[in-house]
C-alpha cells in the first residue's frame, strides 16, 4: 500500500531515482557526521547531521526501496578518478557535502509531483548542508592547527635577516613545526612579501605559520593564525575579523591577562620574558618561580619565551616547563639546523 503522503504514480524509474538518492544522501551525511564526531569531537554538529539523516530515513518509504530491483542499473560500481584522489579529511568533507547536496536536489526535483512533503524536506536540508560544509571545513582547519600546537614544543620566531628564508628552511628541515613571522621595521609591502614567502615555505613542511601583531598581514598572507600582545588589537575584535578557522595566540604575563585571554578564547599563550633578553631589552624578566605560579593548572598550550637557550632548557624542563618559544638562539646560530635538532632532542626527553 502506498504511503498516504504520496500520490500514486506507476513510474518505477522515478521511485528508483529517489531510492538511490536517499541512499546517497544518507551515506554522505553519515560521513560528515562521523568526521564531526571522531575528527572534530563536536557534539553540536553530530546532533544536527544525525537529525537530517533520521528525517531522510523516515521518508525512505517502502515503495522506493521496493523499486530497487525492478530495473537493472547498468552503471553500478563505476568509480571516478576524483574519488581515488581524495586524501585529506577536508577533501572528503567537500566531496561528501557535494554528494549530499546533489542527491537532495535530485530528490527534490523528482519527488515534487508525487510527494511534495519529501521534496520540501530535501530542499530544506540541502540549504542547511551548504552552511554545514563551510562550518566543518572551518572547524577542521582550526583543529589541525590546534593539534600542531599541542604536539610541538618548539616555537621559532623570526628576526630580520637577509638570509631569513634559508635559515627558516634549515629549521623546518630539522623538524620545527611552528613559525612566527615577527617583522618590526620596514614597509608594509616588504612585510607582506616576506610573509607570503614564509607562508609558502611553512606549507611545504606542514608547519604552522603565525603572524605577529598585524591582522591585515595575517589575512593577506593567509597565515594560520596571529599572535597579539597586550597593546595590539584585542582578542574579541581580532576573532571577529579573522574568523574561526585561524588560531589566536596572546602574550599574557600576569593573572589578569591570562584569565582574560582564556575567557576570550585564545588558543595558546606566550609568557615571558623568563630571563633578560637583548631581543626585548625593556621588558623586566618574570622569572621561573612566578611563571610556575601563573601557569599552575593552565590547560591550553603555553610557551615560555625570553632568553631561552640550548643551555637553560633542561633546567626549565626540570621546573615543569614544556613548551618554548625562541628568537635569537636560532636566528643567530652558525648552524640553525643542527641547533634546532639538538633542542628538539632535548625537548623530546622525558624528565
Ligand atoms: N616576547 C617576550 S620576550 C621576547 C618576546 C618576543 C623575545 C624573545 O627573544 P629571545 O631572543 O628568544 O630571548
Ligand atoms: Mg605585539
Amino acid at each position: 500500500m502506498l504511503n498516504p503522503n504520496i500520490t500514486n504514480t506507476k513510474d518505477l524509474r522515478i521511485y528508483q531515482i529517489i531510492d538511490a538518492n536517499l541512499d546517497r544522501a544518507r551515506e554522505g551525511l553519515r560521513v560528515l557526521e562521523d568526521w564531526a564526531r571522531f575528527g572534530l569531537g563536536n557534539g553540536r554538529y553530530v546532533e544536527r547531521i544525525k537529525n537530517y539523516r533520521q528525517i531522510l530515513g523516515k521518508n525512505h518509504l517502502e515503495v522506493y526501496k521496493q523499486s530497487r530491483n525492478h530495473i537493472e542499473d547498468k552503471c553500478k560500481g563505476l568509480t571516478h578518478q576524483e574519488q581515488i584522489n581524495r586524501k585529506t579529511p577536508e577533501q572528503i568533507i567537500s566531496s561528501n557535502s557535494g554528494r549530499v547536496q546533489e542527491a537532495l536536489r535530485v530528490i527534490e526535483e523528482f519527488s515534487r509531483p508525487h510527494n511534495h512533503e519529501l521534496s520540501k524536506i530535501a530542499s530544506e536540508i540541502r540549504y542547511e548542508i551548504y552552511t554545514i560544509e563551510i562550518d566543518l571545513l572551518i572547524l577542521s582547519k582550526r583543529k589541525k592547527s590546534e593539534k600542531i600546537l599541542k604536539e610541538n614544543d618548539l616555537y621559532v620566531i623570526t628576526d630580520q635577516k637577509d638570509n631569513l628564508l634559508e635559515i627558516l628552511e634549515e629549521i623546518l628541515i630539522a623538524g620545527v613545526r611552528i613559525i612566527q613571522h615577527r617583522f618590526k621595521t620596514g614597509t608594509d609591502k616588504d612585510h607582506l612579501q616576506e610573509a607570503i614567502q614564509i607562508k609558502n615555505l611553512c606549507k611545504r613542511y606542514n608547519s604552522l605559520f603565525i603572524i605577529n601583531d598585524r591582522l591585515d598581514i595575517a589575512l593577506a598572507s593567509d597565515a594560520d593564525g596571529i599572535h597579539l600582545g597586550q597593546d595590539d588589537l584585542d582578542l574579541k575584535t581580532a576573532r571577529k575579523l579573522i574568523g574561526h578557522s585561524k588560531i589566536i595566540g596572546i602574550s599574557a604575563n600576569n593573572e589578569i591577562e591570562i584569565s582574560n585571554a582564556l575567557e576570550e578564547g585564545c588558543d595558546y599563550i606566550g609568557i615571558g620574558p623568563v630571563f633578560e633578553t637583548a631581543t626585548k631589552k625593556n621588558k623586566k624578566p618574570i622569572g621561573i618561580e612566578k611563571i610556575k605560579k601563573l601557569t599552575k593548572g593552565l590547560d591550553i598550550p603555553w610557551f615560555a619565551i625570553g632568553g631561552i637557550k640550548s643551555n637553560n632548557i633542561s633546567n626549565l624542563k626540570r621546573n615543569g616547563f614544556k613548551k618554548f618559544a625562541l628568537v635569537s638562539q636560532l636566528m643567530n646560530s652558525e648552524d640553525p639546523k643542527e641547533e634546532a635538532i639538538m633542542i628538539l632532542k632535548e625537548l623530546s626527553h622525558e624528565n
